[in-house]
């Protein structure tokens, strides 16, 4: 094609490549959800519907983008890792970033009515996503141990918080909930919640406590023949969720395929 006069200004674009060789971790995490979630009047602490959407959006991410291995989500937000070796998009941030981040809230928005049945969406709600490079599996597995310490700190003192303040019979304001967590350790927290509202917090559903994560598992699945006339099994690799520590060396090293690739 020939070029115009115009196609000099392409040298202005500066386009970042993300470090090669490393694991690329792209977190996206809901724009304003103080407000979304708010408006939208989900259930405190913690809305099931929500998290299930989330993940659900997540799945749908790792389908169709097959470099992504791993992914850990609580809250608004979800990590979303790319095996080291990815040349996705020779490695461009922007085009990374903004299309996973772009894909997501697409699904977010486009399986909504599935998990939130009786409830229009007021708004369109948008998502925010970074990038960052990860040289080592220490350094990997130390940001997802990051990211479910902060699930678990804020859902230990949320679920404290929302108890203090829907108290119905001695409901605090939130400023008064506040001043009385203010200073107390994870024991003080635990114990309150024992003692005052009889709840066991390690009973708790592991998807608040853990939050969740998204690898890829070679499973069996039941599948007919061609002509329908009989059933095989047939080794797929799935991806599945699971809500337990990712802290530890357990869940490394039952799925070693997740850091072989
Ligand atoms: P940002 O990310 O800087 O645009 O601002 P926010 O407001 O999204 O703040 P962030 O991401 O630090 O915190 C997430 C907010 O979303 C926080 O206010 C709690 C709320 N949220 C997340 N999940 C739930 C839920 O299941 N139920 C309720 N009620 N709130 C939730
Ligand atoms: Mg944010
Ligand atoms: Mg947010
Ligand atoms: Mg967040
Ligand atoms: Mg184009």
């Amino acid at each position: 094609m020939a070029c115009s006069k115009y196609e000099y200004v392409k040298l202005f674009e500066q386009n970042i490549t993300l470090l090669p060789n490393t694991w690329l971790v792209v977190r996206v995490d809901g724009h304003s959800f103080h407000r979304f979630t708010s408006e939208h009047d989900f259930a405190k602490p913690n809305d099931i519907r929500s998290l299930q959407l989330m993940n659900y959006a997540a799945q749908r991410c790792m389908q169709e983008m097959q470099d992504i291995v791993l992914a850990y989500g609580q809250s608004d937000e979800f990590s979303f890792v790319f095996r080291r070796s990815t040349n996705l998009y020779k490695r461009r941030e922007a085009k990374i970033t903004s299309t996973l981040c772009s894909l997501f809230t697409s699904n977010f928005i486009f399986h909504w009515k599935r998990f939130f049945a009786d409830l229009e969406l007021k708004y369109p709600p948008s998502f925010d996503a970074r990038a960052v490079c990860y040289p080592t599996d220490q350094n990997l597995r130390d940001y997802m141990s990051w990211r479910q310490a902060d699930c678990h700190i804020n859902n230990l003192y949320n679920t404290a918080f929302w108890s203090l303040v829907q108290d119905t019979s001695n409901p605090r304001t939130e400023r008064e909930a506040q001043a009385i967590l203010k200073d107390t350790d994870s024991a003080a927290k635990n114990e309150l919640l024992f003692t005052q509202y009889g709840i066991n917090y390690n009973k708790l559903p592991e998807i608040f406590r853990k939050g969740s994560t998204l690898f890829r598992r070679l499973s069996e699945v039941a599948a007919s023949t061609r002509d329908g006339t009989s059933e095989v099994k047939r080794t797929k690799n799935l991806v599945v969720v699971e809500h337990g520590d990712i802290i530890g060396d357990k869940f490394w090293q039952e799925n070693p395929q997740i850091l072989s690739i």
